[in-house]
């Protein structure tokens, strides 16, 4: 992890020094050409399209979460299984943790623009989660019962956000994100579980491996973009706020506030490389799904958000000429360099993002 912050300052330096050559002539390929304005490709919203223009992207993200933290310190298995009560008691302590976690996402976008103000944009995503614990044996103490691992997968919530210009200069563009958010997403997923005792019932899934929030969400938000010759920057403030107090499982997810901020630069007619940070901020869960009631942390609705800064390194590849006309390939990988959960709560290792994109 280290590693890669380095890199990242590494490649931060060396787009620093290098002069932004050729830049008008790459004027007109930044416009016609980018898929937008070279945002990281985890960053979503961040262009219009001209009116009757359509695009559809593919994109593919991967997050990782390992070990388990409470506030900005890391807890072992041990410590929570002896340390943090249980609001499900008895047994008087947690007696399953979990030690990693993995997300999929498979998201699906459809953007087009009806007017040259007003870009329509929906989003459908297909998760895959996945969760292995430690089940701890009997009421309390740290001798292992054994491992297990949950699995949840199937269609998550789906988003239709309108995209509304601002201002647009040469330089600069501004515009609103106004979204909304379907409960299109299952929170009603069951898996085999380990007990303490040894048995293995099947239960309701804690909110952590559920795939949809169950409300109806609002998704505001604000985009910057500017460009200059071959650089590119912007800013984009995001928010996920719950439109409803609780959902048919009596609970609702915390709101959530984004800041994401990257710089860009088109090293070629090909390539556009891009740094990034992120910093989000999450609530609690409010409410509980009485279904929801294991001796694990991810059964306690108060273990749940936090804040986290985040920086990524990404690229952008445009291929020239007609043959691929309206294609383009982005990845980009970020890693957290502060988190601070309510927890104990898994943390998060790393994440990638890949997508192709095409616009007709
Ligand atoms: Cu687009």
């Amino acid at each position: 992890m280290k590693n890669l912050v380095k890199a990242g300052l590494l490649a931060c330096t060396i787009l620093a020094v290098s002069t932004p050559a050729l830049a008008e002539d790459h004027m007109d390929h930044a416009a016609h050409h980018h898929h937008g304005g070279s945002a990281p490709e985890s960053v979503m919203g961040d262009h219009l399209h001209g009116k009757g223009e359509w695009m559809l992207s593919y994109r593919y993200m991967h997050m990782d979460m390992g070990g388990n933290r409470d506030g900005t310190d890391s807890i072992s298995p041990e410590d929570i299984v002896t340390s943090i009560a249980n609001p499900h008691a008895p047994p008087p302590t947690l007696r399953v943790v979990p030690t990693d976690m993995t997300m999929d996402m498979h998201m699906l976008g459809l953007m087009v623009g009806v007017t040259d103000w007003v870009t329509v944009m929906l989003m459908g995503q297909y998760i895959e989660k996945e969760m292995d614990h430690i089940a701890f044996a009997g009421m309390s103490g740290t001798t292992k019962r054994g491992t297990f691992t949950t699995r949840s997968s199937g269609w998550g919530d789906t988003a239709l956000t309108a995209l509304v210009k601002l201002y647009d200069d040469e330089r600069h563009h501004i515009h609103l994100n106004a979204g909304i958010s379907a409960p299109t997403g299952s929170i009603t997923k069951t898996d085999d579980v380990l007990t303490p005792a040894g048995t293995h019932p099947t239960l309701r899934m804690p909110y952590a491996m559920q795939l949809g929030s169950g409300t109806w969400d609002a998704l505001p938000g604000i985009t910057y973009t500017g460009h200059e010759g071959d650089w590119f920057w912007g800013a984009q403030l995001g928010s996920v706020i719950r439109l409803e107090s609780e959902n048919d499982e009596r609970y609702r997810l915390g709101n959530q506030v984004s800041l994401t901020g990257w710089v860009s630069y088109r090293l070629n007619d090909w390539i556009t490389g891009n740094l990034s940070i992120r910093g989000e901020k999450t609530g609690k869960i409010r409410g509980e799904d009485a279904m929801i009631a294991a001796p694990v942390q991810t059964a306690n609705p108060e273990n749940y958000g936090g804040r986290i800064i985040e920086t990524g390194i990404g690229f952008e590849i445009t291929p020239p000429g007609p043959a691929l006309e309206g294609l383009s390939f982005g990845a980009e990988i970020a890693v957290p360099v502060y988190q601070n959960l309510n927890g104990p709560q898994l943390e998060r290792d790393w994440r990638t993002t890949i997508g192709l994109t095409y616009r007709f």
